[in-house]
């Protein structure tokens, strides 16, 4: 790479990666560095983040990084931000020491939390304060399952900090919330970008655990000279990117615009989860979101991402891991063309089913689930596999109806971005269900994002449509027409009735 080099470090709820980019000759150049797995920890009953494992996984692939930038003579290392997920976050006490665990999102102790709450606030309520979208695993429920197990973190934590800030603050010392990542807490006002007093005194959660979050861009500190003589990153600023991996990809969609009030496209970022929405100048904090519960999430430079939280490839991933644990281990590739041969509609799956967010194994559940809605139990993995996209395909369906009904705007194109974007027959099959158009890629979308950001940070690029137009120059994309969008008719008709 020649030039300035941006260190993305982008965690997903699967695995992590250290990537390399720089701006060359117009273009966006990545190199990726380092891939790891990331995986939760059973223990007891506890699900919980090997946080210590990617911190190692971490710092590895940014020694690396050094080591390859300093034998190049075109490069030098100009500064590192990290992504991650949303929701999840670790506790900092005042010997400045991270003190419980941190806790997955799919941590079977929230189960039932969401309900708690909506007993001391009303459902209307919380909506109105933060706009976002109910889910169990939100940070507020988290924190009052914490709060409610008299958690050791909880007691004596001075600072709350979320994923990807935890690892800002392991890099610099530095003790911040990014604003993305701070929207998916279900705390904060899509509208002020301000913490809700109202639900922060409510639930009893200490307001010094909330400062004014940081917003996407902004210098943190300098790698601090510990890390740096592990790494190898003397003097190299830590720079806060959209720190949630979505507003992260949503950055790199390969769109001419920025938050249009009538937006024609939307996009799907598509991994473990599918976020399909729309970007905003403002948010919409309407009965009719509340109703459709759609999401307010924050985007970068004050945008908002209008958005639904569909369980995406996790259903997919795991039936994978189930056959893994029977003994076959077919590849990803293998089960896109079982399903392709699989015969269609026969098995329709919500992939949002509340017993599919976290089942003790995948196929098991999926079984059950047929039965319990009348369906023929799948015989063949083909069925399993093709189930599990099409019934995504037809959730994007509704989504894109309610989205067109939420914004009164048509919608032509759906960007797909992700590691989603690279299964074709995903892609075919969305065109088909949503009739529009799909354009697949960019497939690093996450770094890319994580990149751009720190551009702008840095002064290098100065707007996010400049970050695009370079995106849309640098990574080559697919485009999916769609074709007999009718048959697609009756099979969204059993989905409605689910
Ligand atoms: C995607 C994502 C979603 C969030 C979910 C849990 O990786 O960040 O946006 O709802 O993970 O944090």
């Amino acid at each position: 790479l020649k030039g300035p080099v941006h260190l993305a470090v982008d965690l997903g709820a699967s695995s992590g990666r250290v990537i390399a980019g720089a701006a060359d000759g117009g273009k966006i150049q990545l190199a990726e560095v380092w891939r790891f797995e990331n995986k939760p920890v059973r223990m007891q009953a506890d699900l919980l983040w090997n946080h210590l494992g990617l911190w190692q996984d971490i710092t590895h692939g940014l020694r690396l990084a050094a080591d390859q930038v300093d034998a190049s003579p075109l490069g030098e290392i100009a500064s590192v931000g990290v992504d991650t997920w949303g929701v999840d976050f670790g506790f900092i006490d005042d010997k400045n020491q991270l003190i419980s665990p941190v806790r997955c999102y799919r941590d079977p102790r929230n189960l039932g939390r969401m309900q708690d709450a909506l007993k001391r606030v009303s459902r209307e309520e919380i909506f109105a304060e933060t706009g976002l979208q109910f889910m169990e695993i939100n940070t507020l429920y988290q924190l009052l399952a914490a709060q409610q197990a008299g958690d050791v973190g909880y007691q004596h934590a001075t600072s709350l900090l979320m994923m990807a800030d935890l690892f800002h603050w392991m890099l610099s010392g530095e003790r911040t919330i990014e604003a993305t990542n701070a929207s998916t807490t279900q705390l904060l006002s899509p509208v002020t970008g301000k913490w809700s007093e109202k639900l922060l005194g409510a639930f009893d959660f200490p307001s010094h655990w909330f400062p004014t979050p940081t917003q996407a861009g902004t210098t943190i500190g300098e790698v601090q000279c510990s890390v740096a003589t592990m790494t190898g990153l003397h003097g190299v600023s830590v720079i806060a990117p959209a720190t949630h991996d979505t507003a992260s990809a949503v950055l790199s969609v390969p769109a001419e615009e920025f938050a249009p009030a009538k937006p024609d496209w939307c996009y799907i970022s598509s991994g473990t989860w599918s976020l399909m929405g729309v970007e905003l100048p403002e948010p919409k904090v309407t009965k009719l979101c509340a109703e459709l519960n759609f999401t307010n999430e924050g985007g970068v430079h004050g945008s908002t991402r209008l958005l639904k939280n569909i369980g995406g490839l996790w259903i997919f991933q795991q039936i994978r891991a189930a056959l893994q644990r029977r003994g076959s281990a077919p590849s990803w590739a293998e089960m896109v063309e079982a399903a392709e041969q699989a015969e269609p509609f026969s098995l329709i799956i919500n992939p949002d089913d509340p017993s599919l967010l976290a089942p003790a194994d995948m196929i098991d559940e999926i079984c059950s689930l047929a039965g319990r809605t009348n369906q023929r139990v799948p015989m063949d993995d083909g069925v399993l596999f093709r189930g599990a996209l099409e019934g995504l395909a037809l959730r994007y369906r509704l989504t894109l109806e309610s989205l067109e009904r939420l914004t009164e705007s048509s919608i032509k194109t759906i960007h797909i971005v992700g590691g989603g974007s690279l299964n074709a027959l995903l892609c075919q099959m969305t065109a088909d269900a949503c009739n529009r158009t799909v354009v697949a890629g960019p497939v690093e979308a996450t770094a890319i994002g994580n990149v751009a950001m720190q551009m702008i940070g840095s002064g290098r690029l100065h707007s996010i449509v400049e970050a695009r137009d370079l995106v849309r120059k640098s990574f080559p994309t697919k485009t999916y027409s769609p074709g007999n969008s009718r048959v697609w008719d009756e099979p969204a008709a059993r989905f409605a009735e689910l």
